[in-house]
């Protein structure tokens, strides 16, 4: 043993003595669901008969057999500390061998998967080869293997059993692919965790090591494909002073198993390709672009394909001169054929200048009239990309139509990883569970049974080729996603497009384990809060199918209920004074019902039928209509808003069962997301239970809508500097009112505390605009008892309810005649504003 090694053995076991609880390593997150932690000694003992061999049978130069080899060797010494003698044939003992089964076969043609493997499927399994126990990995592909060789490494990082293994895995479709929405210049269209890792500056960052530990984490879970920019696309990444550039970021994913693709601007012959048209069937145009795709092809010899978006929020398309998506999409890839490359061309094409007063008028229709007509039109390379739901990934929407409408087209399902309209990473948004039930919806497109999960496997209509796309934006955040509990959604998106059929349970339990710790407290913890997030998102956002009430003319974060009427967006969800939701039967709405199977269209076409949770995107009742559940519309409003926001700051709690068991960082990390989490659901509680108490004139059972006792309205206290402003929309603020100080030496607000019962904490309900980081502090009969900068990077630029936002203070004796006082110092455009403030006792009143 050499010396540094005993000297680093002696300190480690002095430090373990002397600072037991400090055995928690400090972690950043960037090691995602890789960690690779290592195991206690008896779980560990349960792989003492894995053999002491390792060989890698094939070329030797493979760049994805090395990937697997050292995934494999690093996963199995980091999580058991066991290292393997790495021999260049197979010899006569016990070993791990990994190879494809062809080379197998060659040693033993006898040797067999006990079920048929398909392209990327795996055999991971305890054979006698050659008279030795071995443990082997084999595929089809070198692809499969990698996929096998990070299969058992998470076997063993989550302890589980692989004595006799014989495990045959096969993924549920072809395509299983992530597409981000960067920007050339470096920022992420609704990405919420930093720049890209891909450009900056109009430049491609090809040898930003980021990228090489994304296609890692993406090759971990089964991801083979990566669209790296914006589908509202720069037609510039064409360019070919980009391509060598290009060609090193595919390098990259090779490693990894993951094909290069990008976005591509339908414009681009007229654009920047010298042509004076872009008219899909205009010879000119199709030279173009096989001129296009043939150089990119020589420098990336299996480069993936394109994605299109087209006809759809500005960006142009075949429309322009009167063609449809099919001749467009055929134009490119009849120039992708010759190389295999695909098309991803997106059904999300939809008019948002739409007349809002023409009741027959809706947005959910335009995938399926666009595309229907079309279908069996598109070439075999071509896929049509589809978002689940009819609108644009709301918080809770019916399975599109579309997918079960194509019968002689490819499809992708488009999910959408990055939370643009379920909380933006700020709020815990687990979507699992929403696209588990997508998945499993039975749209009865062949008359028989149809899951959503195999229509776009292409196994309904025999396809050749379908499957999943996700929009995920990761960006140059430590942790990738911002939340440190974001990540679940990419890895639970990832299983589940390698097996529909595994469970929300499953699958945040394994990601549970391997982010954090096996411990069965810290995972009960995680995942009984992933689990129950989604539901508790929808209740104080937007319950019973009315979308996410939010600003959708903008951040798409805050509360924002009116932003969608009376304007060309479609998002309506026709709330006035005596009801509220969207007529879309076929009897009496926009005709919406009659795009399903007469199976499904029969549910929601009867308000009998329609579940409680979609009733208002299908039917526009009246607020005392009575649900399923026996309550009233409208107290279902009230309740699920107070029953979601109690949750959200239930989780808080919950989460601080768990000081001291993960490390510090992540836990506080996740503190503070979940702290600011329950008081922004408050806002979003208030903003939409006074909106609805205004509107509908009809009172709160349990008496809470529009009554706030024991707050104190920042505008009726005493103000130095500080003056009163409207706040639109008013809901979005207690009493519609706040105060903002426009001096640079600071204001203040105070005033005498009167309540018998001496408080404990106090609550200010402020506002944190993103430019800027103004200062608060908080006086007692004098004393300073707290002080805070504002800097949590909220889309927010004005006062309202994309930056309301809550402090608590510490606890602390808050006695009659008290003088409480706020001073707040402005920074840039953050005015240091204050909404209402509130108490806390300890004891009942
Ligand atoms: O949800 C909307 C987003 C746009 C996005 C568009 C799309 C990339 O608000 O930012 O554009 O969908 O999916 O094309």
């Amino acid at each position: 043993m050499c010396k540094r090694f005993v000297l680093a053995t002696i300190l480690a076991a002095l430090s373990a003595a002397l600072f037991p609880f400090a055995s928690v390593r400090s972690e950043t997150g960037a090691e995602a669901w890789l960690r690779y932690a290592r195991l206690d000694e008896k779980t560990s003992r349960e792989y003492n008969r894995l053999p002491a061999t390792f060989v890698r049978l094939g070329n030797p130069n493979s760049i994805l057999l090395r990937s697997a080899q050292s995934e494999l060797l690093r996963g199995i010494q980091a999580t058991i500390g066991r290292t393997f003698r790495i021999e260049p044939r197979i010899s006569p003992e016990p070993a791990l061998i990994i190879g494809t089964l062809d080379l197998f076969h060659e040693i033993d043609p006898a040797i067999n998967p006990p079920s048929a493997l398909v392209a990327d499927g795996f055999w991971i399994a305890q054979i006698r080869f050659r008279e030795q126990n071995c443990l082997i990995i084999t595929s089809q592909s070198e692809r499969g293997v990698l996929y096998g060789a990070f299969t058992l490494a998470r076997k063993i990082a989550l302890g589980e059993s692989i004595a006799n293994i014989s495990e045959v895995q096969n993924p549920s479709a072809p395509i299983r692919w992530v597409d981000q929405w960067d920007n050339l210049d470096g920022s992420i269209e609704r990405g919420y965790a930093g720049r890209s890792i891909f450009f900056e500056s109009g430049k491609i960052l090809a040898s930003n090591p980021r990228i090489a530990a994304y296609a890692r984490l993406l090759a971990s879970v089964g991801i083979n494909g990566c669209n790296i920019n914006n589908v509202n696309a720069n037609p510039h990444l064409l360019d070919e002073e980009n391509l060598p550039q290009l060609a090193i970021v595919a390098n990259t994913l090779r490693q990894w198993g993951v094909q290069l693709s990008i976005s591509v601007n339908l414009s681009g012959p007229k654009t920047t390709g010298g042509l004076e048209t872009f008219d899909p069937l205009d010879p000119k145009v199709a030279e173009w672009w096989r001129k296009k795709v043939d150089a990119l092809y020589a420098a990336i010899p299996d480069f993936g394909g394109f994605v299109v978006k087209a006809d759809s929020e500005g960006q142009l398309g075949p429309s322009f001169y009167g063609r449809t998506p099919a001749d467009a999409a055929n134009v490119i890839a009849h120039a992708l054929k010759p190389h295999n490359g695909v098309v991803f061309y997106r059904a999300f094409v939809y008019n948002h200048h739409l007349d809002w007063r023409d009741p027959k008028n809706d947005r959910a229709k335009a995938a399926y009239e666009n595309f229907r007509p079309l279908d069996g039109k598109f070439e075999d390379n071509v896929i049509i990309q589809i978002k689940h739901g009819p609108i644009d990934f709301q918080v809770r929407e019916p399975v599109s139509p579309l997918l079960g409408a194509l019968q002689n087209t490819n499809e992708a399902i488009e999910l959408q990883v990055t939370q643009e309209y379920t909380g933006q990473q700020h709020h815990l948004c687990f979507l699992i569970p929403m696209w588990k039930e997508v998945l499993d919806f039975d749209l009865h497109s062949n008359g028989a049974t149809s899951p959503v999960k195999d229509l776009i496997a292409g196994k309904t209509f025999h396809r050749p080729i379908g499957g999943f796309v996700a929009v995920v934006n990761v960006g140059s955040d430590e942790n990738w996603l911002g939340h440190p509990l974001a990540m679940s959604n990419l890895y639970g998106y990832a299983r589940l497009a390698w097996n529909p059929n595994l469970t929300a349970r499953e699958i945040s339990n394994e990601w549970a384990a391997l982010t954090f710790s096996r411990d069965p407290k810290i995972r009960l913890t995680v995942t009984s809060t992933l689990l129950a997030s989604w539901n508790t998102y929808e209740s104080y956002t937007g319950p019973l199918g009315m979308q996410t009430l939010t600003d959708i003319l903008g951040s798409h974060y805050g509360p924002g209920i009116e932003s969608s009427e009376e304007n060309g967006w479609g998002q309506w969800h026709r709330a006035d004074a005596k009801g509220v939701g969207m007529d879309r039967t076929v009897a009496t709405g926009t005709g919406y019902v009659g795009q399903y199977s007469p199976p499904v269209a029969k549910i929601y076409e009867s308000l009998e039928t329609t579940p409680d949770q979609l009733l208002l995107f299908f039917h526009h009742v009246p607020y005392h209509y009575v649900l399923h559940s026996g309550k009233t519309v409208i107290q279902h409003i009230y309740d699920s808003h107070y029953e979601g926001a109690a949750q959200a700051d239930e989780y808080v709690r919950f989460w601080q069962t768990l000081k001291g068991e993960i490390d510090d960082e992540r836990y506080n990390a996740a503190l503070a997301r979940l702290e600011y989490q329950s008081g922004h659901a408050v806002v979003w509680r208030d903003a939409i239970c006074e909106y609805f108490f205004k509107l509908s004139g009809i009172a709160d059972r349990e008496g809470r809508a529009g009554h706030h006792p024991g707050r104190i309205e920042a505008e009726s206290m005493q103000l130095d500097g500080y003056a009163p402003v409207d706040v639109t929309p008013r809901e979005n603020a207690s009493g519609g009112k706040a105060i903002e100080c426009l001096s640079p030496q600071g204001c203040s607000a105070r005033f005498v505390f009167k309540e018998v019962l001496p408080a404990s904490r106090i609550t200010i309900q402020y506002f944190d605009i993103r430019e800027g980081d103004a200062k608060y502090r908080v006086f007692v009969a004098g004393k300073l008892i707290d002080e805070w900068t504002t800097n949590l990077q909220l889309p927010a630029t004005k006062i309202g309810g994309d930056s309301s936002t809550r402090h608590h203070t510490p606890e602390i004796m808050i006695k009659k005649g008290d003088e409480i006082r706020i001073e707040g110092i402005p920074d840039k455009d953050d005015h240091a504003a204050i909404d209402y403030i509130e108490f806390s006792w300890n004891i009942q009143r």
